[in-house]
């Protein structure tokens, strides 16, 4: 038990950095108070009910949803921005094409204008957080401060957040600086800023969860990968799941794919009745940091402790666990309401909507009643199927990592890699058509290497040479796989039931690492057998697994030649041995 609060040393006295760093940003942006997080429960629920008071948080019918909430973001403020997101390096290079780029010193002036002042009669919060288990050598620590109470909830539900992490940064000395405002919500006045060299990070404008959560998208994959990069380690976009076969054996993968393409679901996975004996277990639904171990295999952590996950869709048919989870102490953000205030959203098959996301009375003809992006905010424990092994300091070791996107066409529903070297170009041939998650045009193919694109913090060129030397030096990497769950048929039908039948195919992959299956050669990699994946009772016709399982040769020379030009595009900081790997493919085609 914690002792308590009054004869604790207070949090101001705990770490000199974070103290003078905290009265630098007072000055700056001059709060009417500051308030140091702890992390209890009592202050969480002190803060939902000051939210609730000024109307800011609606409470949800307490039978149906106890504990959770709705929060209405503004109408302009619902996604990711990446056209607004900056890496600033003092070389452009080292930012690369693959990311906006800003001269830190400007990037620093700008933003100190935008800050000067910005939180006259609101309160500063200091959030210390860690991202991984407390105890853990993996994980790293940070300190985001902020003028939004929003953001304050959503940070001790996602991080380690409170006294423990100053704890801990006191001791290591070392912390990633995250200053975030939401100044006026202002898409003309919002910058989200980030210095790898100085560890820092500068968001202003906007409260929406990647923009503001600073512990997620910036600090664990933009910052982190910079990080991982000098440490010799990889910090990635991937969900951990733990696949636990018939015969009781556990199997980790960690899976990337791009915002809004199912990573919480296949995180969640739902064995179906006709694979049994099989349980899977949620590591992670978002972000992955692996580092190779002592054993010459990669060791995996989750940075987080909670889900910001996409609502619509969810049901208990396409994720009973997640379906169940966010039935209690639920933050919500722009679902819609039932007339007995239960959330509602497309996709549930009972309830009716009465106002929108927006809080106006639903009217179908403005477009879906819960916004496409809007999120649920939980802890990872509320999962049915959260792994004890979550919490292990040394984190979990990886048997597979799988690749994904979103493609109506082209990719099979999988394929393996012949090496790991083969595998990385799978890694950076990734391709998907764009979600709601960011602010753009949604179902545009474009480019997006390891699902990494809005998140790499440094040059693409110069982080696939860094996967390729991570490589090296494992002794006993894990296989590379690709998937693609969305591939459909001529009339534009999915051919592919996906969701939890996705087990299938997992399966195949584990049955390959075990060396119990072999598999077809092809230009591009290694195909399942047919007879090899198991499709028994799913109603799949031959010629669907056919064309599942497909590759055309004259597509694939586009697409390899596509992919060149724009590996090209990387110049002389691309690895000459991934141009290697893409000759041989198109030598193979
Ligand atoms: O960036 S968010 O974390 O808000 C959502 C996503 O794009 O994965
Ligand atoms: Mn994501």
């Amino acid at each position: 038990m914690a002792a308590p609060a009054h004869k604790m040393t207070p949090m101001p006295e705990l770490s000199r950095a974070v103290a003078d760093w905290v009265s630098s940003v007072r000055e700056l942006t001059q709060p009417r108070a500051v308030r140091w997080i702890e992390g209890t429960e009592a202050e969480a629920r002190e803060l939902t009910a000051q939210l609730v008071r000024s109307k800011e948080l609606t409470v949800l019918n307490a039978q149906e949803f106890p504990g959770c909430h709705l929060y209405h973001s503004a109408p302009n403020d619902v996604a990711r921005v990446e056209h607004l997101t900056y890496i600033c390096t003092r070389s452009q290079e080292d930012a690369g094409p693959n990311n906006h780029w800003m001269d830190p010193q400007q990037a620093h002036a700008r933003m100190r204008e935008l800050f000067r002042g910005c939180m006259r009669e609101r309160t500063l919060y200091v959030i210390p957080y860690c991202m991984g288990p407390l105890d853990s050598p993996l994980s790293r620590r940070g300190v985001e401060l902020t003028d939004s109470p929003y953001v304050v909830l959503n940070m001790l539900i996602m991080t380690r957040a409170g006294r423990a992490a100053l704890e801990l940064i006191a001791r290591d000395g070392r912390f990633v600086k995250g200053l975030h405002s939401i100044g006026e919500l202002d898409p003309e006045r919002r910058f989200i800023m980030h210095f790898p060299e100085e560890l820092s990070i500068e968001s202003y404008g906007s409260g929406y969860g990647g923009n503001a959560l600073l512990g997620k998208k910036c600090h664990a994959l933009r910052i982190a990968s910079w990080q991982a990069r000098a440490e010799g380690w990889l910090a990635e976009h991937m969900l951990i799941v733990g696949l636990q076969n018939p015969e009781g054996e556990t199997h980790y993968l960690a899976c990337a794919f791009p915002s809004s393409c199912g990573k919480t679901n296949l995180a969640m996975l739902i064995p179906p009745d006709s694979l049994p004996g099989w349980r899977a277990f949620t590591v992670g639904d978002d972000i992955a940091w692996l580092h190779p171990g002592a054993d010459g295999r990669l060791w995996a952590i989750n940075p987080e402790a909670g889900y910001f996950g996409v609502v619509p869709g969810t049901n208990p048919q396409t994720n009973r666990n997640a379906y169940q989870m966010i039935r209690r102490d639920t933050l919500f953000t722009n679902v819609a309401l039932t007339a007995d205030n239960q959330p509602w959203w497309e996709g549930l098959t009972a309830g009716k909507p009465v106002l929108d996301w927006q809080g106006r009375p639903y009217d179908p003809a403005r477009g879906p009643a819960a916004h496409p992006n809007s999120r649920f905010t939980v802890s990872a424990k509320r999962n049915p199927s959260y792994s004890p092994h979550s919490e292990d300091a040394s984190g979990v070791p990886i048997t597979a990592l799988v690749f994904g996107g979103r493609r109506r066409e082209v990719a099979p529903l999988v394929y393996e890699s012949r090496d790991w070297p083969h595998g990385v170009l799978l890694g950076a041939s990734l391709a998907s058509e764009t979600t709601a998650a960011a602010v753009g045009q949604v179902g545009v193919v474009r480019r997006d290497p390891m699902a990494m694109q809005p998140f790499c913090g440094y040059n693409f060129g110069d982080y696939w040479q860094h996967w390729l030397d991570v490589g090296a030096r494992l002794a006993r990497p894990p296989r590379i796989f690709h998937v693609n769950w969305f591939r459909r048929d001529a009339a534009g039908k999915f051919l592919w039931p996906g969701f939890g039948e996705n087990l299938r195919v997992l399966a195949w992959m584990l049955d390959r690492c075990a060396g119990k299956v072999g598999a077809a050669e092809s230009a591009i990699g290694r195909l399942p057998i047919a007879a090899d994946l198991n499709t028994r009772g799913l109603n799949l016709s031959d010629q669907a697994l056919a064309a599942l399982l497909s590759i055309d040769p004259g597509v694939w020379r586009k697409e390899c030649a596509d992919l060149g030009e724009y590996l090209r595009g990387f110049g002389s900081r691309l690895p000459a041995a991934l141009l290697a790997e893409l000759r041989a493919t198109e030598s193979r085609l």
